[in-house]
């Protein structure tokens, strides 16, 4: 199973250790096509690696082309997620967003308003293990 992992980059990388959890425990289930999203060192690596905005956005669009399911970390407001988001909607993908009601955000009407989007709230990575299980098993 492909899954694609949403979680902001240049929108604040506060959430990274999450993110890198969550990735984490969604190898159990599959291959996560954005691992780097859980990598502290992203924007060093985005540098070395020489990639053009245009490149980055190639990729993330054929690699989201090829997810069988999305799961977003919706915590930190990103523009990217949110893009990623509404593309897989548009596309019929499976979507799980998770957030912490605890975050200073609220959460955007344009996520938590759409249907088509799952949104769990939630505390800590262990405590959403049981969620990632049903959703990913529901969609394998
Ligand atoms: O607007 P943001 O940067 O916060 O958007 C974050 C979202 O855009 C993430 O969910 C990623 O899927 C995608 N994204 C942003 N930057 C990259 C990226 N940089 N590579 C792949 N996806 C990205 C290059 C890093 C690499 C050289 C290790």
């Amino acid at each position: 199973m492909n899954i694609f992992f949403s979680g902001s980059i240049r929108g604040g990388r506060d959430d990274v250790d999450l993110y890198a959890d969550l990735v984490s425990l969604l190898e159990q289930y599959g291959t996560v096509l954005t691992e780097h999203v859980g990598t502290e060192d992203v924007e060093a690596k985005e540098r070395e690696a020489g990639l053009t905005d245009g490149d980055i956005h190639d990729q993330d669009v054929a690699w989201l082309q090829q997810a069988d399911a999305v799961v977003a970390e919706v915590t930190t407001p990103s523009l990217g997620v949110g893009y990623e988001l509404g593309r897989a909607v548009a596309w019929e993908k499976p979507v799980l967003a998770l957030y912490r009601p605890q975050g200073e955000h609220e959460l955007s009407a344009m996520v938590r308003g759409n249907d088509a989007v799952d949104v769990v709230e939630y505390e800590t990575p262990a405590g959403v293990g049981p969620t990632l299980e049903a959703f990913l098993r529901t969609h394998r």
